[in-house]
């Protein structure tokens, strides 16, 4: 499945594996740095910033109810650092507190994960894109469907799952989702 994602273009893959032992994301972690490392694609670690220091990825991506920051920083120095937001003022809390990139969301409804956040909706990209001084990705519900809409309002960066991971053809639904992107 990784390997797919990867040769259909994602450019970061997340090991996100909820509810699943940590010794078992150790293990699938080691098997996609080997694979991220090998194509040059980013590797980052969700939530955990021992896991991803153990894996040497290439980042760590935090919730809000996850370790702060502030005390993440100082661990893992120069790696990548992005945040869960759902709000402006979460973003500006994350780009103060160092972040190096933002998610928001979510921008649609989305049943893959249980606890989400009101919708954001596609106006805060076009707010994000005026005001934002760092990178911000577009995330929840988005599929090549609707993957125009956030493109016009601005946002090149989007994290897809489910319109990934059921797709029949992993591969050509990255390639599409990533031409719409470019
Ligand atoms: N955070 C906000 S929405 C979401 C996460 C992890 C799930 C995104 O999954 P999908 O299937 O692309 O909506
Ligand atoms: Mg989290």
């Amino acid at each position: 499945m990784v390997a797919d994602q990867i040769k259909g273009g994602a450019d970061v893959i997340q090991l996100r594996e909820k509810g699943r032992r940590k010794r078992e994301c150790l293990e699938l972690g080691m098997a996609v740095r080997r694979m991220t490392r090998k194509s040059d694609v980013l590797f980052i670690v969700n939530d955990d910033v021992d896991l991803a220091l153990i894996l040497d990825a290439d980042g760590v991506h935090l919730g809000q109810d996850d370790i702060p920051i502030q005390h993440a920083r100082p661990l893992l120095k120069d790696k990548i650092v992005g945040i869960s937001t759902h709000s402006l003022d979460q973003v500006r809390e994350a780009v103060d507190a160092g972040a190096d990139y933002v998610g928001i969301g979510p921008i649609f409804e989305t049943k893959t994960k249980a606890d989400t956040q009101p919708v954001v909706g596609i106006d805060m990209l076009r707010r994000l894109n005026a005001l934002c001084p760092i990178p911000y990705v577009a995330i929840g519900g988005i599929t090549a469907d609707n993957l125009g809409s956030v493109v016009r309002a601005g946002c090149r960066r989007a994290a897809v799952v489910s319109d990934i991971v059921l797709a029949r053809d992993v591969v050509e639904q990255c390639r599409r989702l990533k031409g719409m992107l470019l």
